[in-house]
């Protein structure tokens, strides 16, 4: 008997000082198949998107995604124009965002579907950092 095909599902993203927004997207994101394989921006090429470093180095944010219990492969994410080929080497038929990037990869819709989530309210990398520079705390998010 041959064994129906597994869903792939994709996503990418920085993932600095991993978070609760980061948590939710993937395990949304691996709601919608059988396999989740996750980008993750390496150093240099979040220089180049963001021109900013990530407080936490590629090794460490790929090694923490990588041992989220939903996600079951990371690989590097080294450029926005290599989208397509990552798509396509992992077999991926589903491509997840979260809806900062709404409308940004639809030209992959003739390859997989492309969904976008909302975003988690009230948490960022960046929030985190701005709280850690001045001493405030967070709420837990609903
Ligand atoms: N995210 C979320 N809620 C938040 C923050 C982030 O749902 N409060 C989602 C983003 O929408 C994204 C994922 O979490 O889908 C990773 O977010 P970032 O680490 O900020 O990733 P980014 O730097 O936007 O990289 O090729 C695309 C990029 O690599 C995306």
């Amino acid at each position: 008997m041959v064994e129906p095909k597994a869903t792939v599902v994709i996503t990418f993203g920085t993932y600095d000082l991993f978070h609760i927004g980061h948590l939710r997207i993937l395990e949304r994101a691996a709601g919608l198949g059988d396999k989740l394989v996750v980008g993750i921006s390496t150093d240099e090429f979040n220089w180049s998107k963001k021109q900013k470093l990530p407080a936490v180095p590629y090794a460490d944010r790929a090694a923490i995604v990588g041992a989220i219990k939903c996600v079951d492969a990371v690989f590097p994410e080294e450029s926005m124009e290599l989208k397509r080929e990552y798509i396509q080497k992992h077999d991926a038929s589903v491509l997840v965002m979260g809806d900062d990037w709404k409308g940004r990869f639809d030209e992959f819709k003739d390859i997989c579907s492309v969904v976008y989530f909302p975003r988690t309210q009230n948490i960022s990398s960046t929030l985190l950092k701005q709280q850690i520079a001045s001493g405030t705390s967070s709420q837990r998010h609903s």
